[in-house]
Formats: structure tokens, sequence, C-alpha cells
């Protein structure tokens, strides 16, 4: 894989016509006549470039990977070698979960391009959770391409050894890595120089930081992060990475893609939403859009669990719980699965509130409660996320289901946490 070509030149929208306009892939897409493009650059991430270019026959997205962190400028370099690591995981949920992604074009490893499908006219579903408009068919589809993504791309699927050379190619991704095991797992529980937080936090924050318990347990969840390579993750599940309409549902952005434990994208996915439920009084305050949330969570897990357990049923081909094991035997098949089902529910709690205390205290926090001007009121939304991201990270062995967590939710958004 290369690194730092001397080829390699960012993108603009001046010289973008001219740089991409021989590549059959795109041509195809857009039409040869450059003159014809438009190119805006929209890029709101923390990463990269990312370009719509328009023509008459047709829209295509350009990302471009930057040799340095968008967010924060170039004192923090990051190799554009991870533009290599989205394309191989776009590629791979592309075939395990067809029709969820955006389909690749084209791929430059040497200017760290990735040329694809544009989704229109979907948005960010962050915006739509913050605009307090629902998606119809949200959780179901959600909850299907965790199932398919995490049991596909394991040893309960796949040939060993092919899984084991794709291990090899994801476990290069050494810096992308290095951010989340950073900010997600250890910045937040020490006073880390990116880090920042709402000014009325203060004491919860010294609170949380002098809490043996938690940063035990948050440790625990590091390890399993980094040592745990079941399957093939997103690696950065949040609502920015899902794209809507009122009725559809595709998921972009796996660049943060490694071999981790399956709890880990469901866990981050969950803890958004329940973030996004906490940050509400910041966005309306509609009771009933609130449940609405509650719901999407609960039908996430639920739609997760039933397609996973239908995957164990019928495609269980990979080296773990092999069914030659249990002739003669169908209810210890159906009794691993449970507990499999047990353990990555238990994982993802945990993780779902590693997220939740990350996005309030280390780098980079959430646009749903960014956006609250009213910094009081910013400051009680995100102390009721501290408070369950704490309880689900250092109770999630004794937490109980889905309906019992939110609950929890419910609870404390009544409540004061500040
Ligand atoms: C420096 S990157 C900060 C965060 O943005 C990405 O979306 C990931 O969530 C990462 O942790
Ligand atoms: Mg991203």
């Amino acid at each position: 894989m290369a690194e730092i070509s001397s080829n390699y030149a960012p993108l603009s929208v001046e010289t973008l016509p001219e740089r991409l306009g021989r590549i059959d892939a795109i041509t195809a897409k857009l039409g040869a006549d450059t003159n014809a493009w438009q190119c805006k650059e929209v890029g709101d991430g923390n990463l990269n470039l990312v370009f719509i270019v328009t023509s008459p026959s047709g829209q295509v997205i350009i990302k471009q990977a930057l040799p340095y962190v968008r967010l924060v400028g170039d004192s923090w370099p990051l190799p554009l070698k991870r533009a290599y690591f989205e394309y191989h995981a776009l590629i791979r949920h592309a075939a395990r979960a067809p029709g969820l992604v955006p389909e690749v074009y084209y791929f430059s490893e040497e200017q760290a391009i990735i040329a694809m499908e544009f989704f229109t006219p979907h948005i960010i579903l962050r915006h739509k959770l913050m605009a307090q408009e629902k998606v119809e068919g949200l959780a179901e589809t959600l909850g299907k391409f965790l199932a398919r993504t995490i049991f596909r791309g394991s040893d309960l699927s796949m040939d060993t050894a092919k899984r084991k050379r794709d291990v090899a190619l994801f476990v290069d991704s050494v810096e992308l890595n290095d951010i989340t095991e950073t900010l997600v797992f250890s910045d937040p529980y020490f006073d880390a120089e990116r880090n920042h937080h709402t000014k009325g936090l203060g004491p919860i924050v010294a609170r949380l930081r002098a809490d043996i318990d938690l940063k035990v347990e948050a440790h625990h969840l590091k390890a399993k992060f980094a040592n745990n390579a079941e399957t093939l993750l997103h690696g950065d599940f949040h609502t920015g990475s899902v794209m809507v309409t009122e009725t559809d549902t595709k998921v972009i952005d796996p660049e943060f893609a490694l071999y981790g434990p399956m709890g880990f994208d469901i866990g981050m996915l969950l803890g958004n939403f329940w973030m996004a439920y906490f940050a509400q009084p910041g966005h309306g305050n509609d009771a009933e859009y609130q449940a609405w949330i509650l719901e999407v969570v609960a039908e996430i897990w639920a739609s997760f669990t039933a397609e996973f357990s239908q995957l164990w049923r019928t495609e269980r081909a990979g080296i773990l719980y092999e069914e030659i094991m249990y002739e003669g035997q169908p209810l210890a098949s159906e009794q691993a699965l449970s507990q499999r089902l047990s353990m990555i529910w238990e994982d993802a709690l945990g993780f779902a509130g590693v997220e939740m205390i990350r996005r309030t205290l280390s780098l980079a926090h959430i646009a749903e409660n960014d956006s609250i001007k009213d910094e009081a009121l910013r400051a009680a939304c995100e102390a009721r996320g501290l408070d369950m991201g704490r309880q689900l990270v250092v109770n999630r062995t004794r937490m109980g289901d889905i309906s019992q967590v939110n609950d929890l939710a419910q609870q404390i958004s009544k409540g004061e946490s500040l």
C-alpha cells in the first residue's frame, strides 16, 4: 500500500474537473464534457474533503483524504491510507449488506480519492433527529445492516483463512485505531489536551474523573476494542454516518473500519440515539418524538437480533459453533446463539456508554448538543447523557433488556443530572 506519494495533491472545485475528467468510470456517470460539471465542496466531517459533482447526466460524490485531521489542521497529521481502508470496507459492506452503502465507481490509492454513489435527496440522520422528523423503516434497516455486516464479516461465516488475511489488511489502520483508542476510551477520563466541555459541567466532570469504577470499566472496554478482532466493523457508526429520506436509509463513511468486537458498532449507534434523545429539550421538546427515538432504539436491537438469529440458523459456515458439533442437539445451537447475543448486548451497552461520555468530554462532540445555544440548557442535556453513559459502562452486565435500558433513559430525562 502506497503512502504519501509525491504525486498526491488535494482537489479543489477548480482542479477537480480537469483531474478527474479523463477517468472512464467517472465520465460514465457524469459525461466527458467537464465544462458542464459543477463542483461543490460539502465536507462537514472531521477529516476529509467531500465534493458533490453534478452534470446533466448525473451526480457523483468525490471523497479525498487530506494528510491531516481537517477538524484540527495540519498540526495533526493523518495518513492518506485511510481512503484505502474505507474503500475496502465499502466493497465488503456492499457484498454483505447489498443496497445499503454507496456503490464505489473509482478508487485511487495514490490520490486517496473514492468516487462513489451520491444519495439524494438524503440528508444526514443527525439533522433529521434535530428537526424532529421521523424515518420510516429506519430501525429495521439499521438492525439488518448491523446483523449482516457483523455476522458475515466474522468467523461465524467467513472462510477463516480469508478472514485472517483480511484482519492482516485492516490491522495496518494504526492511526485511525489510535484515534478511537485515545479519544473514545482514554481522553475523557483525564485532563487531556484536546478535551473540551460545556462550562456548567465542571463538577460532574471532576466526579467522573475521580470515579475509579468508571475508569477501570472503560479500560476493560478499551481492551476488548483493541484485542477482540471478532468481525469487520464500520468503526464510526454514529448518526452522522447514516443518510436518510422519509423512507430510505443508507450507511456511509466506514473509514475507521477495523476488526473489533461485535458489540462496538451497535453500541456506538445506540449511544448516539440516546444522546439525541437527551438533546431534544434543545430542539423543541416534543414528547411524542422523544418516544419515537426510544422506539427506534428498541427496534434496532429487535431487528438486529432477528436478522442475526436468522443468519446463525442459515449461514453458519465458519469455524465457530459448527453445525456438526450440535448434530441431534438442535437446542444446543440455540443456547449458544442466545448466550452469544447476551455477550454482544452487554458489550454494546458498555460501548454506548463510553461513546456518550466521549462525545461530551473529548475532542469530537455531536451537533445535537453543540447547536443548543443556551449553555445552561446544553449542560443539562449533556449531564443526562453523562449520567446514563456512566451507568451503562459500570452496570452493563446487570442492566436488563432494551426496554429496561430505555426506561432508565426516560427516568434520567425527567430528572436533573447536574
Ligand atoms: C479526529 S477525528 C474525531 C472523530 O471524528 C470521527 O468521525 C470519529 O468519530 C473520530 O473519533
Ligand atoms: Mg466520518
